[in-house]
């Protein structure tokens, strides 16, 4: 076995044996550094069975458009060839998943199926769905977080500084190298021709982003970009949005296109990184990231106003009645139309880039906070723009980053002030002492200006 138990959940155990081991791919779209695949293909040596792969194509997810069905939908077609390179069959379908893959199931008979952790109400309703409608023995593999989610801590955490060291303890022991799928020797009766991946995409509803190429490979080569020329300025200009020194693996990350242990290692193992930006990198991309699992795992209420601290909802409550200084529809704010140049700008940067810079997504959501009637409608719109305009929205770290700019989660109280409440404030002022707004403006304000 090379995948640990502690990984592992089993779900159900149901009567098929006789047919093969499925995976059903869904959050972690690689076939590179899989454990959910690993486990799987483990599964099918130890019972002497056919290992295939299955993706469902569900369309409308989370008010995804093309943009990022255009990067999800490149990203599997390179998985499809590593997979025929591995003899391993990968079966499209498209559908709703809930009776596209029972039925999918149902005639396959398999002997079991692997499922990929992911703490999405959308996603553990399918999951449920899939298993309540078919006769299936079933797993959950956590492909996603370095230390399984179940695993880091057995609730909900409220401050990385309470989960740091529960996560600290458990590297040693998940901060491992992952191995690579092997090739399959079993002759496979039903080997499937490549599908026409974007059949069922409407191809009308936006076009995709080129300043970024989606893909396993790109993921790899994206890495090395930011080993060799970003990561030496992290902790000192992370936030600055007119340098390029993020390293924009989260579409990667977000699509499992490449997996945040792969990354970490190597950031981790590199003795050319100073030790500063390396624990600033590795805060993020270890304690940041698996909190904003671990908040969604636990909460329910993860993506509106029920799912804030208590104190922050009290807070909110308390300043409901505050008058705003101003107040946008959620058209002026789609449309960049706002007084705030500097936030037009960060809008701007999402919908023609889909990836704001980090620094900016903390003020965009705070201003519309500001700016809107309620904070349910606040965190509603800030939702909606992030799901519909970003490659890696629709993704824990972007329901937690707006529960954490709008109402103090993982974050304590501050000052108190006019509708923020004690909830951590930003200004234009304080970003103009941080950076070069006026560059910043011009470059998204001004699309002659855009490199
Ligand atoms: P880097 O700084 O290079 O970080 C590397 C990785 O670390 C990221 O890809 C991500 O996986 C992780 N990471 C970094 N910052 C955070 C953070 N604050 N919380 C959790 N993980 C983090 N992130 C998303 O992936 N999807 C979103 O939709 C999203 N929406 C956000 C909305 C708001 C209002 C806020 C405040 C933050 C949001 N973030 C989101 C978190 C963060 O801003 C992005 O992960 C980061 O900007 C992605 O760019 P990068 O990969 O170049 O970042
Ligand atoms: N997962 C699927 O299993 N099937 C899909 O068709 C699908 C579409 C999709 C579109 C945009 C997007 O951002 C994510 C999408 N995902 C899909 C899910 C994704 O892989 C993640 O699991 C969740 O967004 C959050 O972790």
């Amino acid at each position: 076995m090379r995948v640990s138990p502690e990984r592992i959940q089993k779900v159900k155990t149901g009567p098929y044996t006789k047919g093969p081991v499925v995976y059903w791919m869904s959050r972690d779209q690689r076939i590179f550094h899989n454990w959910a695949l690993l486990h799987a293909q483990d599964l099918a040596l130890d019972m002497d069975r056919e290992l295939r792969i299955l993706f469902c194509l569900a369309p409308g997810f989370l008010g995804a458009g093309f943009r990022q069905y255009d990067f999800m939908l490149k990203g599997l077609q390179e998985c499809f060839t590593q997979a025929r390179e591995l003899n391993i069959p990968f079966d499209l379908i498209c559908g709703e998943p809930e009776i596209s893959v029972p039925s999918y199931l149902d005639n396959l008979k398999p002997a079991f199926l692997v499922m990929d952790f992911d703490p999405l109400r959308i996603k553990r309703d399918w999951q449920k769905k899939v298993l309540d409608n078919s006769r299936v023995s079933a797993c959950l593999v956590d492909a996603h977080n370095i230390v399984p989610v179940w695993t880091a801590s057995s609730k909900q955490e409220y401050a990385a500084r309470t989960i740091r060291p529960r996560i600290h303890k458990k590297l040693a022991q998940f901060l491992e190298p992952v191995p690579e799928v092997a090739v399959q020797k079993k002759n496979t009766i039903d080997f499937p021709n490549k599908p026409d991946f974007y059949q069922h995409i409407p191809t009308h509803a936006g076009k995709p982003v080129d300043w970024i190429k989606p893909g396993t490979a790109a993921g790899l080569k994206q890495l090395d970009l930011f080993l060799a020329k970003r990561i030496s300025s992290y902790s000192g200009y992370r936030n600055d949005p007119n340098r390029e020194v993020l390293s924009d693996l989260s579409p990667y990350l977000h699509f499992g296109q490449i997996c945040s242990q792969t990354v970490a290692l190597e950031v981790q193992k590199n003795i050319d990184i100073h030790p500063e930006d390396k624990d600033a990198f590795l805060e993020e991309i270890i304690i940041r990231k698996e909190l904003a699992d671990n908040f969604c795992h636990f909460n329910p209420d993860y993506d509106n106003f029920h799912g804030l601290p208590q104190w922050g909802q009290k807070t909110l409550n308390k300043h409901r009645i505050d008058p705003r200084p101003y107040l946008y529809s959620l058209e002026d704010l789609e449309s960049s139309s706002t007084h705030d140049a500097l936030w037009n700008a960060a809008q701007q940067e999402m919908i023609v880039r889909g990836k704001m810079h980090g620094y900016m997504r903390m003020y965009w959501a705070k201003k519309i906070l500001e700016w809107t009637r309620t904070p349910e409608e606040a965190i509603s719109w800030a939702v909606y723009l992030n799901d519909k305009y970003e490659l890696d929205g629709r993704d824990p770290n972007g329901y937690t980053g707006i529960l954490w700019s709008m109402g103090g989660l993982h974050d304590r109280p501050w000052k108190e002030r006019q509708i923020f409440g004690t909830v951590r404030y930003m200004s234009y002022e304080g970003c103009k002492r941080k950076f070069n707004i006026n560059e910043y403006i011009e470059k998204w304000n001004n699309p002659g200006r855009r490199s």
